[in-house]
């Protein structure tokens, strides 16, 4: 990689680290797949719809590559996420919807929560993934299951997913509470509330 491709890749205000640091409010859990579940409930949805990890490993796969930004500052290229498409989730809800929510909570174990809108979380190379660089993701890294979203800051990354709330509005999560961007998208900068 040139230093104009490096310098193309990287948001403004960002460095490259080749680390993986690991970035996590609180504790790190310990989640057995046996124990693993995903709940999806709220707007539109009459009853919640309930996975456990075999029924949701099984309802797709996706593979990509994508670089991954912090807004504390550090991006890391070329990660290799796989897992479980967003598409293929999404196709499993769509029937059971009788209205489209306008943003999502992504809830997890240790109460982190964090927002986005549809658009963004149906964006299709996201994913709940499973393996990173070719290996079981870690605890610390979100293991078993975490959510990818590459487009926006990694805060918006749900760690240790284990619900998904659907809105009729956006609402803000843990960090967009304690003054992060509603948003967070890295080519805008958008880092903090008071860039709304
Ligand atoms: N549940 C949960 N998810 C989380 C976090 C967290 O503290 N708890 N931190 C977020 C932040 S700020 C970032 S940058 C990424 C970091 O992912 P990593 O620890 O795998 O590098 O996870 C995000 N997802
Ligand atoms: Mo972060």
């Amino acid at each position: 990689m040139t230093d104009d491709e490096e310098a193309a890749r990287l948001p403004a205000g960002q460095f490259l680290t080749k680390r993986f640091p690991v970035l996590t409010y609180g504790a790190t859990p310990d989640i057995s797949t046996d124990d693993w579940g995903l709940r999806i409930w709220g707007v539109g949805l009459a009853e919640p719809v309930e996975f456990d990890w075999r029924e949701f490993n099984s309802l797709g796969s996706h593979e990509t590559t994508r670089d991954f930004h912090c807004v504390t500052t550090w991006s890391r290229f070329d990660n290799r996420w796989e897992g479980i498409p967003i598409s293929a989730f999404w196709d499993v809800i769509t029937p059971h919807l009788d209205s489209t929510p306008a943003a999502v909570m992504l809830h997890c174990h240790g109460d982190y929560t964090t927002n986005l809108l549809i658009d963004d979380f149906l964006e299709p190379d996201n994913l709940f993934a499973t393996q990173h660089d070719g290996k079981p993701l870690s605890p610390g890294h979100g293991g078993p299951m975490r959510f990818v979203c590459h487009h926006l800051y990694g805060w918006k990354s749900a760690k240790w997913i284990n619900g998904v709330e659907l809105l009729d509005a956006d609402a803000r999560g843990f960090w967009e509470v304690h003054g992060y961007h509603i948003r967070g998208d890295p080519w805008d900068e958008e880092r903090f509330s008071y860039q709304e």
